[in-house]
């Protein structure tokens, strides 16, 4: 808490194109929620260089998702949307914050096998310690809410044990955040095989819908998802597929499963598919409109970048002066 007003934290990295799955899982919670607390809404440039990535490709990315966060309705002048970079006390918190995790604790972390086992030739320290950087991006700020999808829960709660730990020594320092995970949309699945979810890193581009794709690759993506050959639209956990596109429709229309099973009683998959479809057509087309004025408008996201950092920065450094002193670093001669 800070202030009197509840903080909510969240993040995502700029390493590739979002997808539908992103913005149904997290984004569209953001907007929901960005009425009910003060707002922190980060782009985690620091978090994207633990796999090797291309410099000027990394920075055309975290412009575009921080373009992204307006154009999908997060307000700029209300929330605080900036890049993890422009705030240095991410990763001087981090610092103190690993000499309080344990190296078995981060070796039970199932985003670093994954990740360890996917970029085998660059297993760095940055990778094995990412969660220690999470836990200080959201401790940096005395989050209560951090929205997320259900895989960062482990990292959410290494956050919430090294808060604990870290307040059992020295004092209420820190808030103890709670994660916040939405009901619809949680997880999307690949529209290619409904038993993984949809993810930007997917090498196949038919698996995804990315927040760009126009509307004739969006329809096409649709009709040759994968169903079954029952043909009737009804929600059942043993037709992943189907089930997917009706959460999908669900999420974007807000109709219940029941509604939609009514809806569609009768009428087979195409014209279902088309309905998705066109759905996510109407979600996608204001949002890339808005997308392409900001893109073209350097000078007002500039504002908007050296404004939000500077707010994010003054509140990072309550926090961190308030560590420093705990942990026993001597005071600034000012
Ligand atoms: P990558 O494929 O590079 O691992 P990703 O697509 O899984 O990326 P992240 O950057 O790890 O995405 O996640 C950003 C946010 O989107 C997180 O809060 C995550 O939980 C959520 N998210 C990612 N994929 C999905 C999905 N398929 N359904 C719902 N939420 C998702
Ligand atoms: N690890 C997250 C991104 C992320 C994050 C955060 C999310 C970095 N720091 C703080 C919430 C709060 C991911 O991969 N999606």
């Amino acid at each position: 808490m800070l202030n009197g007003e509840k903080v909510l934290f969240s993040g995502m990295q700029a390493t590739g194109n979002l997808t539908l799955g992103n913005y149904l899982g997290a984004l569209k919670n953001w907007v929901t929620l960005s009425d009910e607390y003060t707002c922190l809404y980060c782009v985690v440039d620091e978090h994207s260089i633990t796999v090797r990535q291309d410099p000027a490709t990394l920075r055309k990315r975290a412009r575009a998702l921080l373009n992204l966060y307006i154009a999908a309705g997060l307000d700029p002048e209300k929330n605080i949307l900036y890049y993890q970079s422009h705030v240095s006390g991410h990763a001087e918190l981090a610092w103190i914050l690993n000499c309080f995790t344990y190296m078995g604790e981060l070796n039970r972390m199932t985003q670093f096998k994954d990740k360890s086992a996917k970029h085998a030739d660059n297993i760095n320290a940055g990778l094995f310690t990412y969660p220690v950087l999470m836990a200080a991006d959201i401790l940096l700020y005395q989050a209560d809410v951090v929205p997320v999808g259900i895989d960062q829960m482990q990292h959410l709660e290494l956050t919430r044990d090294l808060a604990q730990r870290f307040n059992a020594v020295y004092g209420d320092v820190f808030t103890v955040p709670e994660a916040y995970i939405g009901k619809v949309g949680a997880k999307i699945m690949s529209l290619q095989d409904p038993a993984k979810k949809m993810s930007k890193s997917d090498e196949n581009p038919n698996a995804s819908i990315y927040l760009m794709d126009d509307p004739d690759t969006i329809m096409r993506k649709f009709k040759r998802a994968v169903t079954d050959s029952e043909g009737h639209v009804a929600y059942r956990e043993e037709q992943p597929g189907i089930s997917n596109l009706m959460s999908i429709y669900s999420a974007v229309t807000g109709k219940s499963m029941d509604e939609i099973e009514r809806e569609f009683d009768g009428r087979g998959y195409g014209e279902f598919k088309t309905a998705v479809g066109e759905s996510v057509v109407d979600l996608l087309t204001p949002l890339q409109a808005r997308w392409k004025e900001l893109d073209a408008d350097k000078a007002y996201v500039d504002g908007i970048i050296k404004n939000n950092a500077e707010r994010a920065n003054y509140m990072a450094q309550k926090t961190l002066r308030k560590v420093q002193k705990k942990v026993g670093f001597p005071e600034k001669v000012r």
